[in-house]
């Protein structure tokens, strides 16, 4: 319990909390913005802890003022079409979306542009009353590069993300919240504990379950209506191979908490 380890990474903190695996953003003077080797951490320690049998979900953080405001613009600055192959970075978020154990973002101050494309890789968001999301690259001379364009559209709709990413306006938490970019808005000193919160209320459900559920959430993204439900058809059966799910059922008949064991 509350075992902290130190491990080998630069730019963010790594706290193992059994059930719950946390990664802290850590470059506060950038306001946590991502170079290419922050990512390469996030999607590391996001990893291992889905290789950590003791850990059921995961917390991405950054500190009370940024979450993250984005790529690394200095590092962005000088780069050609060529470095951006080259480095590959798109390979990094696909590692994030293939993270198989549920990511709570817990979002306080800036999340902009790949720094709020980051929180949308997450499962769910709980954020400030501080917060804000935007998708300012238009000002820079770019535009959204981490799925910004697909995902926040999706999220949020045509006409609001047109908005954003046009204008590069930010949002607050409580439009964000009317929107449906965040699943609550708390107060300051509250987004980490209720993101906690949450984190533990999935830690107590079976495992297999919690991660062939979140799969096929993510699946709706990208597939028509026929074929997600065929996926998710195909998820629901496998569950009645587990041993959970026949704990799951005779717990509840007999009217006992479930002793998962995520077999
Ligand atoms: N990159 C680098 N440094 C940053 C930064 C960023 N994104 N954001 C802030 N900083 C640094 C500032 O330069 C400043 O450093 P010093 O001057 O103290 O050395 C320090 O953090 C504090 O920032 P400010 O002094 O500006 O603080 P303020 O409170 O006045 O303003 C702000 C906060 C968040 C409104 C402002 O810092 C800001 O507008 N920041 C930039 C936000 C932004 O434009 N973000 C979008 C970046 S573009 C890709 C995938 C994704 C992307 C790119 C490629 N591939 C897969 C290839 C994504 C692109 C983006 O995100």
């Amino acid at each position: 319990r509350n075992r902290r380890r130190p491990l080998p990474y630069e730019h963010i903190i790594v706290e193992s909390e059994p059930p719950v695996g946390i990664i802290r953003l850590n470059r506060p003077k950038v306001l946590n913005a991502l170079s290419f080797d922050v990512l390469r951490e996030i999607a590391d320690a996001l990893e291992a802890f889905d290789k950590d049998d003791r850990i059921k979900a995961n917390i991405l953080t950054g500190n009370d003022d940024a979450f993250s405001a984005g790529a690394d613009i200095k590092e962005l600055s000088e780069a050609t079409p060529v470095d951006l192959i080259q480095r590959n970075q798109f390979a990094l978020w696909d590692r994030l979306k293939k993270i198989a154990k549920p990511i709570v973002g817990a979002v306080s101050g800036y999340a902009l542009g790949g720094g709020c494309e980051l929180a949308m890789c997450c499962d769910m968001i709980v954020a400030s009353e501080t917060a804000r999301f935007g998708q300012p690259e238009i000002n820079i001379g770019i535009m959204p590069g981490a799925g910004g364009t697909q995902r926040l559209t999706r999220t949020v709709g045509k006409f609001r993300a047109m908005e954003m990413i046009l204008t590069g306006q930010h949002i607050t938490a409580r439009e964000a919240e009317k929107h449906g970019l965040v699943n609550k808005v708390v107060p300051l000193e509250a987004y980490f504990g209720e993101a906690k919160k949450l984190a533990l209320q999935i830690a107590q459900k079976g495992p297999v379950a919690v991660r062939m559920a979140k799969e096929a959430v993510l699946k709706a993204f990208d597939t028509p209506l026929e074929e997600g439900l065929q996926f998710e058809r195909r998820n629901f059966y496998l569950l009645f191979s587990t041993e959970d799910m026949r704990e799951g059922m005779k717990a509840f008949m007999e009217k006992r908490p479930p002793n998962f064991k995520g077999r």
